[in-house]
C-alpha cells in the first residue's frame, strides 16, 4: 500500500562536492532521509518502470537507508531495483552497474573517507544514466526541493531480505539482489591483462592491499587473490565493517600510515596499496617509494596503452584544477588535449560522455577513466599493476625515469581541518578581494604572475561553475590554490595545495617538504592562516 506521508523541510539540505553528508544522527531525525530522497525523485522526470541501482560501502546506518529508499522508490513508480547483496556496493561499482544494466540512476550510500559508525558520517549521493553524480543542475534542483517538501510517498511493506541474492517485491517494484563483484570483475577483464599480471605474481611479485575495513575487501579479494592468484594474506582488513573498525578509512599518509612504513621498510613488498570507505580512491606505493596521486594521473597517462583495454591511446586527459600539472607534460608529449575542471569528479562526467578525455585523476587520490563514471580505486591499482608487469620495473625506477623525462612537479596538500566556518569564510573572502593587488607582486624570489578566482565554462553542455578555488600562480608555474571543502560535516576545512615544477634532473629527489619549504611558508602568511583559523599549522599533509 502506497502512503502518502506529510512532512517539513529541513534547511541543511544541500549536496557538497560529492552528494549529502552529515552525521548518522543528523540523518536519523525524523524524515531526514525520508525527504532528501522524495526531493531527488521529485527533481528528476521518465523513470517510472525503470531500474534504479541501490547500494553503499556498508557503513553504519547503510542497511537502515536502503530499506526507506527501496520502499519510496516503489511508491514513486520505479519498475526494478537492483542492489548489492548486504547493502554493499563500492561506488564505482554503482557506476558499472548502471553503465550496464542501462538503469536510469543509482543511489550510493556513502561518506567515502570520512569514519562511520552512530557518531560518524553517513552520505548520500545521486548518480545519473551514465553512471556519474547527479551535475550541478540537478544537485542544485534537488537541494531546491528540500527546501518546499511537503510530503513523500512510501510504500508501506515488511524489509526486504537483502543478504540473499534473488528476487523480491515491494508493492509493484521488482527488487534483485545481487553479487556486489561479478559485474564490477567482468568489467576488469575487459581492460587489463589478467594473464600478465598473474605472471608477475607467479612469478614472485609481492604486495599489500588495505581495505581499511571497508567497501574494497570482498571486492580485492575476489580480483588480487582468486582472480590474479596474489598470495592469500595480500588483502589486509578485507571485511567491511559499519564503523570501519573505529579508523577513518582514508588511504592517505596519516590513516595509512602503517602501509608507508612497510613500503618504506626492509620488508617491503613490490606494491603497497589502499582504498577508501567507498572504494573510489587509491593510495600507491612502491618499495621505497610514494607516488602522489598527481603523479599516479601523469604515470598512468603516460603508460596506460600498454593495457589492452588503453591499447589504442587516449582521446585527452582531465585533472581537476588543484591537482599538480603533471599530467599536462605529458598530454602535451602524447599531442592530446587536457581539462582543467573544478574539484568533484561531477564536473569529468560531459568530457568523457563527449569522448574528449579517457582518464581522469584528482589530487586527493582519486583516479579513473571512461570505463565507468566515478573514480575507482582498484581500477587505479590493477593499471598500476599491469604496467608493472609489463615494463617489469620497480614503482622507483619507473617515478625516475618519468620525471627525468618530464620534469617534476613537487606537490603538497595541507588541510586544517574542522576550523572555525567564519574564520575560514573570512580568510577566502579577504584574500579574493585583495587577489588584483597580489597580481604581479614579487615575495623573495617570488613573483606572482596570475591571481584569480577559478570559474569552469562546461566545454559540453556550455553551463558555468564560479568559486572554484583562489590561485596563486607564479611566474615559474609555481602555484598555491586555496578552497574550502565541500564534503567535511564539522566545521570548515580549508584546503591549500602547493606546487612547485623541477626540470632538472638533479634536483629530483629532494624531500617534497624541503622542495616546496618557501613556497609553504608564503601560503601561510599571504592568506593569515593564522589569524583567521588559531592554526599555526595545517591538521593533515597530503
Ligand atoms: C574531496 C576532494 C575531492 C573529491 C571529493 C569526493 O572534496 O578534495 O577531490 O572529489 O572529496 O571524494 P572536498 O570538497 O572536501 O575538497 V570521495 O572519495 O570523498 O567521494
Ligand atoms: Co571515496
Amino acid at each position: 500500500m502506497i502512503k502518502d506521508i506529510a512532512t517539513t523541510p529541513y534547511p541543511d539540505q544541500r549536496p557538497g562536492t560529492s552528494g549529502l553528508r552529515k552525521k548518522v544522527p543528523v540523518f536519523q531525525q525524523r524524515f531526514y532521509l525520508e525527504n532528501f530522497v522524495q526531493s531527488i525523485f521529485d527533481s528528476l522526470e521518465g523513470f517510472a518502470g525503470q531500474t534504479l541501482v541501490v547500494g553503499g560501502d556498508g557503513r553504519f546506518y547503510n542497511r537502515e537507508a536502503i530499506q526507506k529508499i527501496l520502499k519510496i522508490a516503489a511508491a514513486n513508480g520505479f519498475g526494478r531495483a537492483v542492489v548489492g547483496r548486504g547493502g554493499i556496493l563500492s561506488t564505482p561499482a554503482v557506476s558499472a552497474l548502471i553503465r550496464s544494466l542501462g538503469a536510469f540512476g543509482g543511489v550510493v550510500l556513502s561518506a567515502s573517507h570520512n569514519p562511520g559508525g552512530p557518531d560518524g558520517d553517513f552520505g548520500v549521493k545521486y548518480n545519473v544514466a551514465n553512471g556519474g553524480p547527479a551535475p550541478e543542475k540537478v544537485t542544485e534542483a534537488i537541494y531546491a526541493r528540500t527546501r518546499v517538501i511537503e510530503s513523500f510517498r512510501i510504500v508501506e511493506a515488511p524489509d526486504v531480505d537483502i543478504d540473499r541474492l534473488g528476487e523480491a517485491r515491494i508493492g509493484e517494484m521488482r527488487v534483485e539482489i545481487v553479487d556486489s563483484v561479478a559485474n564490477y570483475a567482468a568489467l576488469m577483464q575487459t581492460l587489463f591483462d589478467f594473464d600478465r599480471i598473474r605472471d608477475a605474481f607467479r612469478g614472485g611479485f609481492t604486495m599489500k592491499f588495505d581495505a581499511m575495513s571497508a567497501v574494497t575487501g570482498p571486492y580485492a579479494h575476489a580480483l588480487l587473490e582468486d582472480m590474479l592468484g596474489a598470495a592469500p594474506g595480500t588483502v589486509l582488513n578485507g571485511a567491511p565493517l559499519p564503523d570501519f573498525g573505529g579508523h577513518h578509512p582514508d588511504p592517505n599518509l596519516v590513516h595509512a600510515k602503517h602501509l608507508y612504513d612497510l613500503a618504506m621498510s626492509d620488508r617491503a613488498p613490490d606494491l603497497c596499496a589502499a582504498s577508501d570507505g567507498d572504494g573510489d580512491r587509491n593510495l600507491i606505493i612502491g618499495r621505497g617509494r610514494f607516488v602522489t596521486p598527481s603523479d599516479s594521473l601523469a604515470v598512468l597517462a603516460a603508460n596506460a596503452h600498454l593495457a589492452p583495454g588503453y591499447r589504442n591511446g587516449l582521446a585527452g586527459v582531465a585533472r581537476s584544477m588543484p591537482t599538480s600539472a603533471a599530467a599536462d607534460r605529458v598530454a602535451a608529449k602524447l599531442g592530446i588535449a587536457i581539462y582543467e575542471t573544478p574539484t568533484g569528479w561531477k564536473f569529468f562526467g560531459n568530457l568523457l560522455d563527449a569522448g574528449l578525455v579517457t582518464i581522469c585523476g584528482e589530487e586527493s587520490a582519486g583516479t579513473g577513466s571512461s570505463h565507468v563514471r566515478e573514480k575507482d580505486g582498484l581500477w587505479a591499482v590493477l593499471l598500476w599493476l599491469d604496467v608493472l608487469a609489463a615494463r617489469k620495473q620497480s614503482v622507483d625506477a619507473i617515478m625516475r625515469e618519468h620525471w627525468a623525462t618530464y620534469g617534476r612537479n613537487y606537490y603538497a596538500r595541507h588541510d586544517y581541518e574542522e576550523v572555525e566556518s567564519d574564520g575560514a569564510h573570512d580568510l577566502i573572502r579577504t584574500l579574493r578581494d585583495r587577489l588584483p593587488s597580489l597580481a604581479g607582486k614579487s615575495f623573495g624570489a617570488l613573483e606572482i604572475e596570475t591571481a584569480d578566482d577559478f570559474a569552469y565554462h562546461d566545454p559540453v553542455d556550455g553551463s558555468d561553475s564560479l568559486h572554484q578555488g583562489l590561485r596563486l600562480i607564479f611566474a615559474d608555474g609555481s602555484r598555491i590554490v586555496y578552497r574550502l571543502s565541500g564534503t567535511g560535516t564539522a566545521g570548515a576545512t580549508l584546503r591549500v595545495y602547493i606546487e612547485r615544477f623541477e626540470a632538472d634532473a638533479g634536483k629530483q629527489l629532494v624531500e617534497t617538504q624541503t622542495a616546496l619549504a618557501d613556497l609553504v611558508r608564503l601560503s601561510r602568511d599571504i592568506a593569515e592562516i593564522e589569524r583567521f583559523t588559531g592554526r599555526k599549522a595545517p591538521s593533515v599533509i597530503t
